[in-house]
């Protein structure tokens, strides 16, 4: 059995004092902040899901018992433990039972397939996965099994339902009754969670958030968006996405003492519906699920009256869609630019629509510092865009074990390279103007182009491939992948492609939208060029053709 000690984020001194001084830091973590939270709001509704509703009290009983019970299997304070789970109130069970006992989870989406799940148990290394045996038609178990065979590291397999060879979250609670958990087993400085980023250069990486640093942006996130003991947040998007966890999400909706309603899908039939049962108070939604519930409004039998707010983010929302939300919705809309790395941009509830239709807001700290540079890490005119880069009270220092990755993603003096190019108003407002690296934002889920490029070089029938993004009037962009057969005989079609990317293990959205076989890639720079420019060149080329 592996043990760790606890993870630790890195600020130097200097910003510890600083932060901690300024009172973002206030020292508390997650495990106490549930038990804090069942103290006051008892008998008041926490999670509403599918088919249960608990109460504060029996959130926080349920977490003792997942800690209690992660103990009995031998796991120890500190381990890392991959959660891949969908918008089930077990999630939340399941993640403070991991805070309370001091260990790590680290947030997989339920789209993610065996190679990514590998990579990240891997990469942290995790001791042990908790899934589900079934979600929307996929087999879980099975995956769980491959898993497990092919990441020794991988002691303990505990799921949601059936769960075949391996042990249920029901049996594991049950051998945690009688085991007491203390709540404050860690410090406020140790990494509560890994988050995945979306990744713009090969895989993802692992991003290492503190329970002091999280915890500052769920407080203000809460006041920011005017979030209390009477709100209602209804979780459309998977929620181990940052968006809807902490912006204020489903862990700044907890903060506050507010209830929390998941939904199993972001269609608008179905939110529509549970908005009006549970009289849902506010939403987060990616622009591409904002157009849908824009289409479907006018034909909806639902009174969902009682939603004030709807946050968009992940992706860029353009000013005419943004101008149709209160028209046609009847709720105030709310622009979120954020990142899982840390910084996170609001419109305010007051802003003038302006602002509000045509910016992606300002950021929650006052000590969030901003810089906006050229290709030389030289600051760029007033008003002018360039590279967004930010240092903060939340924002990380360093990637998890990943020197070469945060060579490249931090300056020396510790700001983060966010990969946006933004402009910055005169009010302190952000525009994003778009990325300066290859990824895609494929409907807010981030592809990097150099994982796909990859997966494809190793298709034998492949001769050279590039991936390049294409805008796309319904899911912002879509991926394209241009590739060079072995031979004119052996041709691959598009399907074979497609498929390909799904048997090498990765989450759908990965699969390239589009396939376009060509010859050569034409090419008119003198000598070698580089798969960057090379990328820009053929994204180009495919915009011209369609403009
Ligand atoms: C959120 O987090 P991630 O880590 O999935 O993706 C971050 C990236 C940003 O660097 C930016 O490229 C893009 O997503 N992005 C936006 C945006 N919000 C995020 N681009 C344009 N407009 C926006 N409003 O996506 C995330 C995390 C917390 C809150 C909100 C979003």
């Amino acid at each position: 059995m592996t043990s760790h000690i606890p993870l630790q984020q890195i600020w130097p001194t200097e910003f510890v004092q600083k932060y901690t001084q300024a009172g973002y830091w206030e020292g508390q973590c997650f495990g106490d902040l549930l038990a804090q939270r069942a103290q006051d709001y008892a008998d008041q509704l926490a999670v509403i899901g599918p088919q249960e509703q608990w109460s504060y009290a029996q959130l926080n009983q349920k977490a003792s018992l997942v800690a209690a019970g992660l103990q009995q299997l031998g796991l120890k304070q500190g381990a890392r433990v991959l959660v891949q789970l969908p918008n089930i109130p077990e999630f939340i069970s399941v993640v403070f039972g991991l805070f309370r006992a001091g260990m790590i989870p680290i947030y997989a989406l339920p789209a993610h397939r065996i190679t990514e799940l590998a990579h990240f148990a891997d990469q942290a290394p995790a001791d042990a996965y908790i899934g589900v045996d079934h979600f929307d038609g996929f087999d879980y178990v099975q995956q769980a099994q491959t898993l497990h065979s092919r990441c020794p590291q991988l002691q303990h397999v505990i799921l949601v339902g059936e769960a075949g060879p391996f042990i249920s979250l029901e049996q594991l609670m049950h051998q945690g009754q009688g085991i007491t958990v203390p709540d404050n087993v860690s410090h406020a400085t140790d990494v509560a969670f890994l988050q995945i980023s979306g990744g713009s250069t090969g895989l993802s990486k692992l991003i290492p958030r503190t329970h002091n640093d999280y915890i500052y942006t769920l407080r203000e996130s809460a006041r920011i968006c005017g979030v209390n003991a009477q709100s209602r947040f209804l979780a459309a998007l998977p929620i181990a996405h940052n968006f809807p966890m902490s912006s204020p999400g489903f862990l700044g909706t907890l903060y506050a003492g507010g209830c929390v309603v998941l939904s199993s899908t972001p269609e608008p039939e179905a939110c529509f519906a549970l908005i009006e049962k549970h009289r849902v108070s506010f939403t987060s939604l990616v622009p591409p699920l904002l157009l849908m519930w824009l289409e479907y409004a006018p034909h909806s039998r639902y009174d969902i009256s009682s939603l004030q707010t709807i946050q968009v983010g992940g992706a860029k929302l353009i000013p005419e869609v943004a101008k149709r939300v209160t028209p046609t919705l009847g709720v105030q809309l709310q622009q979120v630019f954020g990142m899982a790395e840390g910084l996170v941009n609001y419109t305010r509830l007051h802003d003038d629509a302006y602002l509000v239709t045509h910016t992606q807001g300002r950021p929650i700290s006052p000590d969030d510092e901003i810089r906006i540079v050229d290709d030389n890490d030289q600051p760029v005119a007033p008003g002018q865009a360039g590279h967004l880069l930010t240092r903060g009270p939340y924002t990380i220092r360093a990637y998890h074990n990943n020197p070469s990755a945060n060579a490249r993603s931090f300056t020396a003096d510790g700001f983060y390279r966010t990969g946006d190019i933004v402009q910055l108003t005169e009010q302190g407002y952000l525009i994003v103007q778009g990325r300066a690296n290859d990824h895609i934002n494929r409907a807010g889920e981030k592809i990097s182009a150099e994982e796909i490029e990859d997966h494809l070089l190793a298709h034998p029938a492949v001769f050279d491939a590039a991936v390049v993004s294409v805008p796309d009037d319904y899911l912002g962009e879509r991926s394209c992948a241009f590739i060079i057969p072995k031979s004119d005989h052996a041709k691959p079609r598009a399907l074979d492609i497609k498929r390909w990317i799904r048997q090498r293990g990765l989450a759908d959205f990965k699969v390239p939208d589009q396939v376009i076989f060509v010859d050569k890639f034409d090419i008119t720079a003198a000598g070698k060029i580089s798969r960057k420019q090379l990328r820009a060149q053929l994204s180009q080329l495919l915009q011209n053709y369609h403009d």
